[in-house]
């Protein structure tokens, strides 16, 4: 066995948590995920969303939290439903609101990314088809923009305008339906969706520049490692290549060459001229790898079915395993990029935190080499405490902080005190994954 090293990250490196409103504030009541939760059947064990973790009555004591851990940033996002609940009429008592959460996290030291788009739209929009015609969203989409970075510029200068274009147009309109508006295999309608959200990405990092010289605008792009089940197979190769590239680049190479890929033409989307240009960093939510085998019957998926690779370790999630060395690969492709890189969002369901104290180290591990380039700098984890988590309600445990929805009480886990323990020593060492983690003591130092 090789002695142990220490992998120490850089001094201004941001060590945060993420959060999204809706699933954290409570009674967002005028979006359509509020809606959507309502109808029998969409949430696993009819579970709604509430109070959720009550951010919007008290962040402040999350807050208290982040600073126990010792975390110097967060993400978290404005839900356009407070901002502007009719269209046209925005409200301020809202506005103060999130100005105040801002402050809030200042004074502790914290910087925020705020995000201004992350799965929900206004019931106003969504009953205008939501993201489906650029035409109605975009312009709507960059008045509100205007209005954020207007009234909360003086707080935040880093913007993540849009939450993952990809899973927001493959879970509403491609493969399950699991989020609203409920729609499978429309290919087209999915691809003018994340088309639409890269225009509105677009054109709001141009309002958000015009208003703020020095405003940091990227997005938060979802990507997952696609391995072929059998890698001898040219057709599971080809169909996870196929994949790879209509999920984990085509976004990105439309923001940096202004360029759409064939699949995306099939939503007929305007001409992506706007795009090129529209990122100062690039955000990577990165939850694990996900196996494809061929699949005559699933040209709606681009012919990979969905499998489990042999042998994996699997977290609480259905689909999709335990695999945290599956982000170099994707990072290696950002390098040409040349773009700053921030893990927007990183984590796994594990209500007992078995997992989560050796997937954390790995995480980090992987990610430490990709800091040596100073290409990443900063990795919120997903997420601060147990929040709604969608279609799968309460039941997937996502928190540092396990987090009971009928109480409100907050407990620890222990991979909140392992993520303080490596905050503030600034790094990973065998110490550290000895406390924590024996059993991938042999990954990190083999
Ligand atoms: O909870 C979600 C988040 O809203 C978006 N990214 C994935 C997370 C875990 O599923």
């Amino acid at each position: 066995m090789m002695a142990d090293a220490t992998f120490y990250f850089p001094d201004d490196f941001k060590w945060g948590a993420a959060t999204a409103a809706h699933q954290v504030e409570g009674n967002n009541t005028n979006n359509q995920w509020w809606a959507w939760e309502q109808a029998p059947g969409h949430i696993r064990n009819g579970d709604k969303s509430g109070d959720a973790c009550g951010w919007w009555l008290d962040a402040e004591a999350d807050f208290d939290r982040m600073v126990d851990l010792g975390l110097n940033a967060h993400r978290l996002s404005i839900e356009w439903s407070r901002i502007e609940p009719r269209e046209g009429q925005f409200d301020t008592a809202a506005i103060d609101r999130y100005r105040a959460m801002l402050l809030g996290l200042r004074r502790r030291g914290i910087e925020p990314m705020v995000t201004l788009h992350h799965f929900t739209n206004p019931q106003w929009l969504e009953e205008r088809g939501g993201w489906e015609h650029a035409h109605v969203v975009v312009p709507l989409f960059v008045r509100y923009a205007a209005r954020v970075v207007k009234s909360m510029g003086d707080l935040c200068d880093l913007w993540c305008t849009i939450n993952e274009p990809n899973v927001y147009a493959t879970l509403g309109y491609l493969v399950d339906g699991r989020m609203p508006p409920g729609m499978t295999n429309r290919l087209d309608k999915a691809m003018a969706v994340m088309c639409n959200m890269l225009l509105g990405h677009a054109a709001a990092y141009q309002v958000l520049h015009e208003h703020q010289a020095l405003a940091r605008v990227g997005f938060a792009h979802h990507m997952r490692l696609f391995q072929p089940l059998n890698p001898a197979s040219m057709l599971d190769r080809t169909a996870a290549r196929l994949l790879d590239g209509a999920f984990n680049r085509d976004s990105l190479t439309a923001l940096l060459k202004g360029r759409w890929s064939l699949a995306m033409l099939r939503g007929r989307p305007p001409s992506p001229r706007p795009l090129r240009g529209t990122l100062d960093w690039i955000g990577v939510n990165y939850y694990g790898r996900q196996g494809v085998a061929f699949d005559s019957a699933s040209p709606g998926t681009l012919w990979g079915r969905q499998v489990t690779i042999p042998g994996a370790e699997m977290s609480d999630f259905d689909t999709g395993d335990v695999y945290p060395e599956g982000i170099t690969p994707l990072l290696k492709y950002l390098v040409l990029s040349r773009l700053p890189v921030y893990i927007t969002e990183n984590g796994l369901p594990d209500a007992d935190d078995h997992l989560r104290p050796g997937f954390i180290l790995r995480e980090l591990r992987a990610l430490w080499s990709a800091v040596q380039f100073q290409l990443i700098q900063g990795y919120y984890h997903w997420t601060l405490t147990d929040n709604f988590e969608w279609a799968d309600g309460w039941r997937l445990k996502f928190g540092l902080y396990q987090f009971d929805p009928l109480t409100g009480e907050r407990t620890p886990r222990r991979s909140a005190m392992l993520y303080r323990d490596i905050i503030r020593k600034n790094a990973i060492n065998g110490d550290i994954v000895r406390e924590y983690a024996p059993d991938v003591v042999e990954k990190l130092f083999p």
